[in-house]
């Protein structure tokens, strides 16, 4: 009997987190100079793109728990194990325990991480 982690809690931590970035807090500061010169409308689509193994599937929350390698792209992220939640667009019926993915991840309007692609790997 190991590792029955409480895979709640690194959703918690992880929820925090983007609600920390993810405030609408205009005055934030930001080290990329790079980006107060992007001008759109409201909604910067930010993504980034990650390999994984997939731990977890639930169908009914629309949630995945995966282990993830470095997330490249505006939104990087380290390596951990953690859960998303899943765009109603992506078919979990493709994926299952163990699975290695590529996925592409963005923030949906609450600033929460967000899969938004899933492409299983080919075995
Ligand atoms: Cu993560």
């Amino acid at each position: 009997m190991k590792t029955k982690r409480p895979w709640i809690l690194s959703v918690a931590a992880c929820a925090a987190l983007s609600a920390g970035f993810g405030g609408a807090s205009a005055g934030a500061t930001t080290d990329d100079p790079s980006r107060s010169s992007i001008v759109v409308a409201q909604v910067e689509k930010t993504t980034g793109r990650g390999e994984g193994v997939v731990r977890a599937i639930d169908a009914d929350e629309r949630k995945l728990m995966i282990t993830h390698g470095p997330v490249s792209g505006p939104l990087e992220m380290s390596p951990m194990t953690m859960a998303f939640r899943v765009a109603p667009t992506v078919d979990l019926s493709t994926l299952s325990k163990g699975k290695k993915i590529k996925f592409t991840i963005s923030r949906d309007a609450k600033g929460l991480y967000i899969i938004e692609d899933v492409q299983p790997e080919k075995p």
